[in-house]
Parts: C-alpha cells; sequence; structure tokens
C-alpha cells in the first residue's frame, strides 16, 4: 500500500498567465531515493515507466530532513514540476545537447529530432530524450531527478530545475547520495545497465554514406590492412538497399551481400548494415506487405495509416508501441542477419519524417499500444518511439544469432534505452566546433545513462581539413564510440585520405586504442555492472574542487587516465600526480596532434600489444604500467572474457588484480586472481614504471610477482 501525505493543495493566479498549484505526496522507495507525486497522480496516461526497469516499491516514509521536494504546479496548458537548488550548485545530464558539459542556465527540450547540422533550434534538442539531471552541490555531495514520462517536454535550468511538460501531470524521482558517481550508479539500478557489448565493437570503425557498390567496401578493407591501420568494422549505408526499401539488397550496388560479408569475415572484419524504420509504400513489397497484411502501421488523428516521406519516398511507419509489431519487426532480421552480418545500425528512428511537422510525425498521431501500453497519441509516444525500435531489434538479433552478443547502433534514445543500443551523436559538422563539442556531449550522455556513444568522428557534413581529421582521431581514439564518417558529397574521410603524415598521425592514434583495449574492456564490464561511464568528466577526479566543475576539453577514461587534446587551452586538471604516458612510443609532450595521456598516480593500467583488429587479441603478454601515489602504492584491474558470446554470464570469465608497493629502492608488483572461473593460459608480464623523470622497464616475466629496481 502506497502511504501518501498530502502536502499542500492550494490555487494561485499569477499576473502571468494561469497557474495553479497542485499538492504534493510523496514516499521512500529505496535509500535515500524518494517518488513524489502530484496530487490526484493519473497513472495511466505515464505507466508502465520506459525509463524505469520496474515499478518502484515503496518502504517508507520521505524522510524528515529532506529538503529536494517538487512543487507541482500546471501553468498555460503544461505541466510543471520545479525543485529549488541550492547556489552553487553544478547541473548536468540532460542527456544529448549541444553547449557546455554544465547545464545550469540553460533550456533543453526534450522531443527527438532529426537535427542535421544541430541547426534547428540551435541544437537546443537533438536526437535523443533524458527526462534527467545530475546536481552536485558545492561540497561535491550529489542528487539527481529523473521526470517519469515520455511526453513532449522542456527542461528549464535555472533558480531552479523545472520539468516543464504538455503531457498530463507526472511522478518525480529524486536520488540523494554522497557523490555524483553514487548518484549515477543509483541511476543504472533504476534505469538499467548496458550489456556487455562484444569486443570488436571497441575497436576502430569504418563509415561512410555510403561505400557502393560492393567494390568500394573491399577496396577501403584492403586498403586498411594494407597500409596497417588497425580496424574491426566497415558500416553499410543506406545505398546498400533496392531504393532505399529496408530489407533489401540492390542488384548493383549489393549483388551479393552474404559474398561481401565473407569477404570482410576473411579479413577479420565485422559489418554492421543500416536499417530505418521508414517501409516504403509499394504493392508487393514483402515488407510492406506483411506489415499491411499484420496492420502495423502508425495512424493518422483519423486513425488510418500515416504515410510521410522519407528517403523511399512514401513511408508507413511500425507503430513499435504494439507487441505483434514489434514481434513482426523482430522476425524481419532472420534473413537478413543470415547473410552474415554482425551489426545493425538503426537511424531516423526519431522519427524522422522529411514532409512532416519539425521533420517528423504529428503530434495527434495515433499509436495503439498493446500489452501494458495505453493507445495515445504521438505526443506522448515520440520520444520513445527509437527506444521501442530497437528493442524489438535486439529481441530479433538475439533470437537469430544466440551465441553472439547484439551489437545495435540507435541515432535515437530515451533515459534507460542503453540496455538496448549504443548511440552516436547524429549529424555533426566537420568543424573545429563540433569537434570541441562532442567531449561535453559523450560526457553528459554518460552522465544520462549511455556509456556507449561517440561522434561521427571527423565530422559527418562538409569537407574535413586534414588538420581537423588529425586532430580529432587523435581525441577519437579515447572515446567509447570510435567510428569515422562522412555524408555522401563531402571529401573522401578515411585515415589515408589525407596525405602521408595524417595517414601516420591517425596509425599512432590507433595503436594508442588498440594497445589500450584491455583497459577499456574492464572498463565497459565496469559500466556494465555498475552503470559507471566509460568516459567521465574530469570533475569525477575531485567532485569537491569546483575548478573543475565545466572542465570539458579534457576528460577522464575511468578513474585513470586523463586525456588532454593537443587543442585544449589553459584546462581545468585535477591536483595530485598525473603522469604522462607514452603508449606506443610516441612523445605527446612535442607531438602536434596526439592528446597527452597522464596516468593517475595510484593506478596500474593494464595494455596489450599493437593489433589489427580484436581477432588477433590477446593477453599472452600483458604490461603493466604502474604509477606510484604518493604512499608508493599501485593498483589496477582487469576484465576479461572471451570476447562475445555469453559464457561470461555463468562464470566465464576472469577478474586479475594488480597491486605494487615501493619498499626501499625496489617496486614490487603482485598479481592476482580475484574473480571468475576462466582459465587464463600463459601469460608473461612487462613492468613498466612511470616517475616524474621518465620510467624504468622490466623484462618478459612468466610469473605473478614481479620486483624491478628503482634507480
Ligand atoms: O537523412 O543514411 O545520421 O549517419 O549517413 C540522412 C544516411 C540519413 C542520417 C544519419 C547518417 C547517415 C544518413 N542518415
Amino acid at each position: 500500500m502506497k502511504k501518501k501525505v498530502l502536502i499542500i493543495s492550494l490555487f494561485a493566479i499569477c499576473c502571468c498567465g494561469i497557474s495553479s498549484v497542485i499538492g504534493q505526496t510523496g514516499n521512500l522507495i529505496g535509500k535515500n531515493i524518494c517518488a513524489f507525486y502530484p496530487a490526484h497522480y493519473d497513472a495511466k496516461p505515464n505507466l508502465p515507466s520506459f525509463a524505469l526497469l520496474k515499478e518502484p516499491k515503496t518502504i517508507g516514509e520521505v524522510p524528515k530532513n529532506w529538503s529536494l521536494k517538487p512543487h507541482f504546479y500546471s501553468k498555460n496548458g503544461k505541466t510543471i514540476a520545479a525543485l529549488p537548488i541550492a547556489k552553487g550548485t553544478s547541473l548536468y545530464g540532460t542527456g544529448e545537447n549541444t553547449g557546455s558539459l554544465i547545464r545550469n542556465g540553460k533550456t533543453i527540450t526534450l522531443w527527438n529530432t532529426d537535427n542535421y547540422k544541430y541547426q534547428m533550434d540551435s541544437g537546443k534538442r537533438l536526437y535523443q530524450s533524458h527526462p534527467w539531471v545530475l546536481g552536485v552541490d558545492r561540497d561535491g555531495t550529489a542528487f539527481g531527478v529523473i521526470a517519469d514520462n515520455s511526453w513532449k517536454q522542456q527542461v528549464e535550468l535555472s533558480d531552479s530545475i523545472r520539468f516543464i511538460s504538455d503531457g498530463p501531470a507526472f511522478r518525480v524521482l529524486v536520488i540523494q547520495r554522497n557523490s555524483p558517481q553514487e548518484v549515477i550508479k543509483e541511476l543504472a539500478n533504476l534505469t538499467g545497465k548496458m550489456e556487455m557489448p562484444p569486443l570488436w565493437a571497441l575497436g576502430y570503425q569504418q563509415s561512410r554514406y555510403s561505400y557502393v557498390p560492393d567494390t568500394r567496401i573491399k577496396e577501403i578493407a584492403d586498403t586498411l590492412r594494407m597500409k596497417s591501420l588497425p580496424c574491426d568494422v566497415i558500416w553499410m549505408d543506406i545505398n546498400y538497399m533496392e531504393r532505399f526499401k529496408i530489407f533489401t539488397f540492390d542488384k548493383i550496388n549489393m549483388p551479393d551481400p552474404q559474398a561481401v560479408n565473407n569477404y570482410l569475415h576473411q579479413k577479420e572484419f565485422k559489418s554492421v548494415w543500416m536499417i530505418d524504420p521508414g517501409v516504403k509504400v509499394e504493392k508487393d513489397y514483402f515488407v510492406y506487405e506483411s506489415g499491411s497484411v499484420g496492420n502495423h502501421w502508425v495512424q493518422n488523428a483519423e486513425h488510418k495509416e500515416f504515410n510521410g516521406t522519407v528517403w523511399p519516398g512514401k513511408c508507413a511507419f511500425p507503430d513499435f508501441t504494439r507487441p505483434e509489431t514489434r514481434s513482426w519487426w523482430s522476425a524481419l532480421y532472420k534473413d537478413f542477419m543470415a547473410t552474415g552480418i554482425d551489426g545493425v545500425w538503426n537511424d531516423m528512428n526519431e522519427p524522422s519524417v522529411f514532409d512532416g511537422p519539425g521533420v517528423s510525425m504529428p503530434e495527434n498521431n495515433w499509436h495503439r499500444g498493446g500489452g501494458d501500453l495505453q493507445a495515445d497519441v504521438h505526443l506522448r509516444y515520440h520520444n520513445v518511439y527509437g527506444m521501442l525500435m530497437v528493442k524489438a531489434s535486439r529481441d530479433g538479433i538475439l533470437k537469430v544469432n544466440l551465441d553472439k552478443r547484439p551489437f545495435i547502433l540507435s541515432r535515437s534514445g530515451f533515459l534507460g534505452s542503453s540496455r538496448y543500443a549504443a548511440t552516436w551523436t547524429g549529424d555533426n559538422c566537420g568543424t573545429v566546433e563540433h569537434m570541441k563539442m562532442s567531449v561535453p556531449l559523450s560526457l553528459n550522455l554518460g552522465l544520462s545513462g549511455q556509456p556507449f556513444s561517440g561522434p561521427d568522428m571527423g565530422g559527418y557534413a562538409l569537407n574535413t581539413t586534414s588538420d581537423l581529421f588529425g586532430q580529432w582521431i587523435a581525441m577519437g581514439a579515447f572515446f567509447p564510440f570510435m567510428r569515422g564518417h562522412a555524408e555522401k558529397g563531402t571529401n573522401n574521410k578515411e585515415p589515408w585520405a589525407f596525405g602521408t603524415e595524417i595517414e601516420n598521425v591517425s596509425r599512432t592514434a590507433l595503436n594508442r586504442r588498440y594497445r589500450l583495449l584491455p583497459y577499456f574492456y574492464t572498463l565497459f564490464y565496469e559500466a556494465s555492472k555498475t552503470g559507471m561511464p566509460v568516459m567521465r568528466p574530469v570533475f569525477f577526479a575531485d567532485p569537491k574542487d569546483v575548478t573543475l566543475r565545466n572542465e570539458e576539453q579534457t576528460f577522464l577514461v575511468g578513474d585513470n587516465l586523463l586525456i588532454i587534446p593537443k587543442w585544449a587551452v589553459n584546462p581545468s586538471l585535477p591536483k595530485g600526480s598525473w603522469r604522462t604516458l607514452s603508449i606506443t612510443g610516441e612523445n605527446s609532450t612535442i607531438d602536434k596532434y596526439q592528446a597527452d595521456v597522464k596516468v593517475k598516480g595510484g593506478a596500474i593500467i593494464p595494455m596489450g600489444k599493437i593489433i589489427q583488429n580484436t581477432t588477433q587479441y590477446s593477453l599472452d603478454s600483458l604490461t603493466l604500467i604502474v604509477s606510484l601515489d604518493k604512499n608508493g602504492k599501485a593498483t589496477g584491474t582487469l576484465y576479461e572474457d572471451a570476447g562475445d558470446g555469453f559464457q561470461y554470464l555463468k562464470g566465464e570469465f576472469l577478474i586479475s588484480g594488480f597491486t605494487a608497493k615501493l619498499g626501499g629502492s625496489v617496486v614490487k608488483v603482485e598479481i592476482t586472481v580475484k574473480e571468475g572461473a576462466l582459465k587464463q593460459g600463459k601469460r608473461k608480464y612487462k613492468v613498466i614504471v612511470v616517475t616524474d623523470n621518465g620510467s624504468i622497464e622490466s623484462d618478459w616475466i612468466q610469473k605473478n610477482s614481479i620486483s624491478i629496481k628503482m634507480p
């Protein structure tokens, strides 16, 4: 039974429009987590929640000293929840949006939008919606707020946090914790975690709109291998389809997809292929025919099939709120994946409709729902259209590739959609401004429950200069998702397309990433377990240090690597000892492009070999980078498993712990197995102790205890 306490209920008329205050009730749903409801809360137009994994259970009353309570009111036809915040509070989250890392002073529209070049509304709305704000108080303690509804809304961040919704009154969840990290973990407990991706998805990925005909794909793959530019994935954009009809292959551009996939596999590449939601209205086209027979289309306000224009011309759109539609959609992947496709790219799923209002569907379009979802207007379901789509895509792929981890990249998303798909930040530009902006974009996605993201590296729209590409790939090597992509009609943007210098810059950047894969993979494991982002804001190093709160040029990978792009000007860096690391022999202190990578004092970073793709990934010779803290100690962790499949869920993984300790002039490093049943093969280690004046290196040693003498 919910125990609700009516706190206030009064009506008021304000000078700028009719404003009525709604009462509020609340209860405790977890340790220092409360749910607040507007009086007369109507669950029907709001639940089930799309963000939350399950309905929260009441475990008690709102604690007496609880300060963060929303005020609910309505004004000018909008329903509003407002939470006053203390002066000096730094605000983050709100998902994917342009502008600074820190969100104070911003108003953000949550209405998933195909926002080419981030131009519409000055980028205040992009492809995804996260009704979520992270607050960090002056003293480093933190809180988080979820506005638990999917309706079109705005988040206004000024002297208070205001969620202003076009839908009916909604509930608000508030988390209070001692640090922003703890808040993020709690967000993940509530909204779910990313599952372990296949290892290959952490490698470099090469894309363009589009690599056609099929001979061009082979050319790209061969060139990458010939030039020893490490890469794992080649991407197939819409031109492989026959007249942009999804689940078809063009006879001229792509006569034999199976052969293309075989070729790529033989060269140790994976392939990812695009599928959009729009289905061409065409007689005898099997997707349109079967979709019509199943009555699967979103309807217009008159409850007739809605049609709008996308790439194929006139299209119908699957109504993913219907369980039958999701099953039908899942099943379409069977024959498609059977051609040897490894991953799926779901684009245009805001959904994008070229001739619709705001490049989407009319708000009064009709979704029929089913199961526990109510029938309702598009205004309610727009923001979760893409999330429901990728959920169905994922189910379909899992059914046909039983022993493989699905990889889906989705352009649109909602709070919690990292449960189903990774994401990229859409159609950015090949400009310095957009390169710089990609840092706070991915950081805030990480602070909004999406650890797996990255931009179109090099920039999608416009021609990219060689200098920009060099800067971007040098930095992009440290993003969770690393893919080069480019728009049709722009210059070639493969790593070799800018001449020898940038090709060499690219090779070094890629080698750096591939050597760091053991560290990255361990961080992805952490993200899958706790929800902690892979790429983290610098203020995570010390949430009490207010000078770090808006540092958005540099970033952390995990807790232990600090990335300082070459273009960064006077960044605010965390205190303590951070020592420059040479990963492949490069000297980033004098290099024009390679980002400075610093290891935290107290950390041990596991590093692998330079490989050309993750099929070659092996931990038989592992380098341990040791950076001692002021007490002469350091620790580190390594997670490993088969890199794909689900055996890791049955214990087939291994977590190793590393410790280092300085005694006299000897650093002793110990390696221990901490968890897991995976059998570890023979393994030799090389220890490199990084100090303030250079580094000291051991030989390759096949022992679990290694001593190294300091000069
Ligand atoms: O209207 O499939 O964001 O990455 O290359 C453009 C073509 C459609 C938009 C995606 C972009 C992709 C492009 N798509």
